[in-house]
């Protein structure tokens, strides 16, 4: 069996190499000639533990290959990004792209599934697409387990945390969503090769509807820890020692507040339901807005921190520590540190040093001179003011001596908790 995966980002590439390593033919398909040629050396282009070497084994083993353009293949796996537009719509340009790309080279007997996170009707809207292309074949259709289509179709959302995708692709239980019994039960054939929880059958709708509700709740989740922070703030208490108490509470278990919320999942996928269900997603909406209004509070906690020094902002210079969305990844995706970094940028200091152990380059967006990609020891020896935004392994083990007779605003808590 050949299995082809669109898109080989932080979700493609660790499901192909997952897959190949279990013995199945896998050609991922990437419109980025450069991760194509990387991934064909054995190397990989994302930060992603134990990926490197299951990349290599498999590429070596002759088991995957990367190819620009899709070919012909058994089953389909769309694992392509889903952003937001600027209204707050999803955008399905991406998934667009390659249900036309598939089109061209799909066979009768194929099956299709969409991993990527999707709006409600995104599987059947990807099925429309091909239908557009081909209609020398059948589709399935919505519910309907009596008709045999020439093409099965299901939507199986990935589930896995970025930094742990290796152990829970395979570790964690699955959802299995097909526009008919049949298609999902062709999907769960596939996936119990590589599996080892349970993969759960419903049809693509609930199952599109359950994704976009587990990353709402947990963003909502994290919204009452950011706003508990405001109200902390506002109080004079240390909302980490409040949060650790209450946790005692054997039913109360409350997030950690931080500098927002970022990647391409939590922070977006609630909008989905929002846009679905404006009049009656009110508690989603405002998650959103409290975690989208963190960012500023912390810009506010830095001004305050130049005025306590009384010095001219063009004589001092900050330190920002880390740039990407949570810790020990390089994924800058949506990532709260790297907008908080950039308006840093902009303020107006002698320097902006930015410290993120996980990427070589400063990243396109800065665009301020007076600004240096550098280690944490030389940033930390020029800072006035240092600014943490991301817990990194390295900075929790920091000589905490280092911050004396500087202003300090750890926003994950790790110094200060
Ligand atoms: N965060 C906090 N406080 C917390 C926990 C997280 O501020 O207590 C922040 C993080 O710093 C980060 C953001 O939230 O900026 C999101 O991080 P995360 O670790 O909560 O989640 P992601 O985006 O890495 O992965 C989520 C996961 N979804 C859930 O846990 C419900 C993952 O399982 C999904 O596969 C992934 O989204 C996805 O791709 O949808």
């Amino acid at each position: 069996m050949i299995v082809s995966i669109i898109g080989l980002g932080y979700i493609g590439l660790p499901t192909a190499a997952v897959l190949a390593s279990k013995g199945l033919n896998v050609v991922g398909v990437d419109v980025n000639q450069h991760v194509v040629d990387s991934i064909n050396q054995g190397k990989i282009h994302i930060v992603e533990p134990e990926l490197d070497i299951l990349v290599q084994k498999t590429v070596q083993g002759n088991y995957l290959k990367a190819v620009t353009k899709p070919e012909k293949a058994d089953v389909f796996m769309v694992a392509v990004p889903t952003p937001l537009k600027d209204n707050y719509e999803p955008d399905l340009s991406y998934i667009k792209s390659a249900a036309k790309a598939i089109a061209s080279v799909l066979e009768r007997g194929n099956l299709v599934i969409l991993e990527s996170t999707s709006p409600m009707g995104g599987t059947e809207k990807m099925m429309e697409w091909m239908r557009e292309e081909r209609p020398d074949l059948s589709f399935p259709k919505f519910g309907d387990d009596k008709f045999r289509a020439d093409i099965a179709v299901t939507y199986c959302p990935e589930r896995v945390l970025p930094g742990q995708v290796v152990r829970e692709l395979v570790e964690i239980d699955r959802i299995i969503g097909g526009v008919t019994t049949q298609c999902a039960q062709r999907a769960h054939e596939l996936y119990k090769t590589f599996i080892k929880a349970d993969c759960m059958i419903t049809d693509c709708r609930t199952a599109e509807l359950s994704k976009l509700v587990e990353n709402s709740f947990r963003d909502v989740n994290i919204a009452f820890a950011n706003e508990l922070s405001l109200i902390c703030d506002k109080l004079d208490v240390n909302v980490w020692e409040l949060i650790k108490l209450a946790n005692r509470h054997p039913r109360v278990n409350i997030l950690q507040p931080g500098p927002g919320v970022g990647g391409h999942c939590i922070a977006v996928d609630p909008w989905f339901i929002v846009d679905s269900a404006p009049d009656e997603a009110k508690l989603i909406r405002t998650a959103r807005l409290v975690n989208d209004s963190k960012p500023i509070f912390i810009l506010n906690k830095i001004n305050q921190a130049v005025q306590a020094i009384g010095k001219d902002i063009s004589e001092l210079n900050i330190a920002c520590l880390g740039l990407a969305f949570k810790p020990d990844i390089d994924d800058l995706r949506e990532s709260p540190a790297l907008s908080i970094s950039n308006n840093v940028s902009l303020m107006g200091f002698k320097c902006t040093f930015i410290v993120e152990p996980n990427i070589k380059a400063i990243p396109d967006i800065f665009n301020e001179k007076n600004i240096s990609l550098t280690t944490m020891d030389k940033a930390l020896k020029k800072a006035d003011i240092v600014v943490l935004l991301v817990d990194h392994a390295p900075f929790k083990l920091m000589d905490l001596s280092l911050l004396s007779n500087k202003q300090v605003i750890d926003t994950r808590g790790i110094w200060n908790r």
